[in-house]
């Protein structure tokens, strides 16, 4: 079993790209289940295996403490932490061999309070990975994209596992558009040359000083287009997959 994060920012299409690959691995004939993790969500585009929400009620939990919509989810996520052996028990049941996790619209309550990791380390035993979304038109500007490489490495951070770098909604940008921020990701001279033309004064320092910083990690993140509208990327996207985390082989074994 491999357990899959698709994290992101909010609106990112976190929710839409675990609905579009979860049914593009059911057609490769790939034994998928998918969870939600989002205690706040009121709609999901699939039927998750397991439903953070069946643990959890936001709306009760805001009227009980008098909270409201966001300090209720951060009391969800601990809430949720609590009940993680539970949760644990219900996806080794599914006896999947890929699950994916669908997470919070609040980013930050998954990735920077206590509770977030937690989770991540105790849900099961399994090997893990993070999919992280870039969203295409947010990243088009490059101060946007330099912003959202921090967040990516601070996630990374947290984590420390694996973790696959997509560009979302690709479908939204011209192609020549979508090629650049790739470019960005495997060129830092790409990224150097459009931090020049596009940006000028105290972003174009920022940006660049940004980006230097980012260098000296040692982090490179290259990014899959991918569009969970018109299925662009999956096959690039399971391979990414299969290469890094079954060295190369099927996650079926
Ligand atoms: N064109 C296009 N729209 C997309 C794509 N993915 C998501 N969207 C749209 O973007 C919006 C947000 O998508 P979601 O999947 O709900 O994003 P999310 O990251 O789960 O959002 P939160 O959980 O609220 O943070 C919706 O209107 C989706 O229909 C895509 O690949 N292409
Ligand atoms: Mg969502």
């Amino acid at each position: 079993m491999l357990i899959l994060f698709i994290i992101g920012t909010a609106g990112s299409g976190k929710s839409l790209l675990t609905a579009a690959f979860s049914e593009w691995l059911k057609i490769s004939k790939q034994n998928v289940a998918v969870v939600n993790l989002d205690p706040g969500v009121l709609k999901l585009p699939y039927s998750p295996d397991v439903d953070v929400r069946n643990y959890v009620d936001i709306g009760s939990l805001m009227e009980e403490y008098g909270l409201g919509p966001n300090g209720a989810l951060i009391m969800a996520a601990d809430l949720i932490a609590d009940e993680i052996e539970r949760i644990s028990k219900e996806i080794e049941e599914l006896k999947s061999d890929i699950v994916l996790v669908d997470t919070s619209g609040q980013m930050e309550l998954f990735a920077f309070r206590a509770s977030g990791p937690y989770i991540a380390s105790e849900l099961t035993r399994e090997p893990k990975a993070i999919i992280y979304l870039f969203d295409c038109v947010f990243s088009v500007n490059p101060l946007n994209y330099v912003s959202n490489l921090f967040l990516s490495a601070a996630v990374y951070n947290r984590f420390l596992l694996p973790q696959v770098h997509l560009l979302s909604k690709c479908d939204l940008l011209p192609k020549d558009e979508v090629d650049k921020i790739v470019d960005w990701s495997a060129s830092r001279k790409a990224l150097e040359v459009s931090i020049e033309e596009k940006l000028e004064g105290t972003k174009r320092l920022l940006s660049r000083n940004m980006m230097n910083a980012l260098y000296q990690l040692g982090l490179k993140f290259l990014l899959i287009p991918l569009s969970a509208k018109t299925n662009e990327g999956m096959t690039n996207f399971n391979m990414a997959l299969e290469r890094i985390l079954a060295g190369g082989e099927k996650y079926t074994y």
